[in-house]
């Protein structure tokens, strides 16, 4: 069930996960072995905040990447997409790209950005609201992991864009982020279109640094993750005995972002107690980095055609666009 918040323009749809949500997955995840927490829980209002800081780092060149791609193929993006288009993005944050795509496009009906921290969306909404009169804003706070349905927009729609940028889909491994596209696929018609956002292979210590900024923005969003749990689940994480780990696999071309235990210690979470070995890591994030190749392949896969693909000089980042 959802229910809904409303200010003057703007409609919020909420399937928040709630604090038990995040209790019985944590809990669950410590209890797997090899340990692993799911990386959406970075994102309370803390952690979307440092998300926001690691985008500035000069080290994180995803995020600047992307915006220059999406403003030099500003108009082929608009021509891509349609006019009276609904947009639907995925894992929104603070919006920021989506000026990039909503500044050229050709009199949207409606912007649904979908994501999983409420206060963060809801404050983005609100001002996107005040710089875009003539948009229908429809947010939807939600993991959009689990089931939704797309809110429906007042004006007729000619088709629906879902924009996926980021290369949030990374966090997925392959087979994952094919079920993914697909479910992404039942909500669209035959003609709509996906456009997504993919970080590409490069030299290793280029990623490395990316997620191992030194001015540790990075290592306290990892960090946060248990702070939070601290809070909201009543867990004892002494943070001065947890540190951050981003390494590269070459294997499975992706940063593999751990929390490592500096001694050998006990933590109760709730009721819960858990033992952790000197050094045991425990999983908290795959960034599957891809080739423009594999990226269409796994889109195709999911019965997505690919169309355009648009990248940087350097080809750091890809931007795909797909047909349904
Ligand atoms: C938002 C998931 C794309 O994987 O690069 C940044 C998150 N984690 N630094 C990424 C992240 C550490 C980011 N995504």
């Amino acid at each position: 069930m959802s229910t809904a918040r409303q200010s003057a323009g703007v409609r919020l749809t909420d399937y928040e996960p709630t604090c038990a949500d995040f209790r019985s997955e944590f809990v669950a995840g410590l209890r797997r072995r090899p340990r692993r927490l799911p990386c959406k829980f970075f994102y309370d209002a803390v952690g979307s905040e440092l998300f926001d800081r690691i985008c500035e780092t000069p080290e994180y060149y995803p995020t600047r990447t992307e915006l220059r791609i999406l403003e030099e193929a500003a108009n082929e993006l608009a021509a891509f997409c349609g006019p009276r288009c609904r947009l639907v993005e995925l894992g929104s944050g603070s919006s920021l790209k989506t000026r990039r795509v909503l500044d050229v496009l050709a009199d949207p009906v409606a912007y649904v950005p979908i994501d999983i921290s409420h206060q963060h969306l809801w404050t983005s909404a609100v001002r996107l609201s005040h710089e875009y009169p003539n948009l229908e804003l429809l947010p939807v706070c939600a993991d959009y992991g689990q089931d939704l349905e797309l809110p429906v927009s007042i004006r007729h729609a000619e088709r629906t864009v879902v924009f996926f940028p980021g290369s949030t889909i990374g966090n997925l491994e392959p087979l994952e982020a094919i079920e993914f596209l697909q479910r992404i696929a039942s909500w669209c018609q035959p003609g709509d279109r996906l456009i997504l956002g993919v970080d590409l292979v490069k030299p290793v210590e280029i990623l490395e640094a990316a997620y191992n900024d030194a001015s540790g923005v990075t290592a306290a969003f990892n960090l946060n993750l248990l702070a939070r749990a601290n809070c909201e689940l009543g867990a004892d994480f002494a943070l001065e005995h947890w540190s951050h780990r981003a390494t590269y696999n070459p294997t499975w071309q992706r940063i593999e972002m751990h929390l490592v235990s500096a001694s050998r210690q006990r933590v109760r979470v709730g009721e819960d107690e858990f033992a952790f070995a000197d050094g045991e890591a425990i999983l908290t994030e795959y960034s599957h980095k891809f080739s423009l190749r594999g990226a269409r392949e796994l889109a195709r896969a999911a019965g997505w055609s690919p169309r355009e693909s648009w990248t940087d000089n350097r080809t750091w980042f890809g931007v795909l666009g797909f047909e349904r």
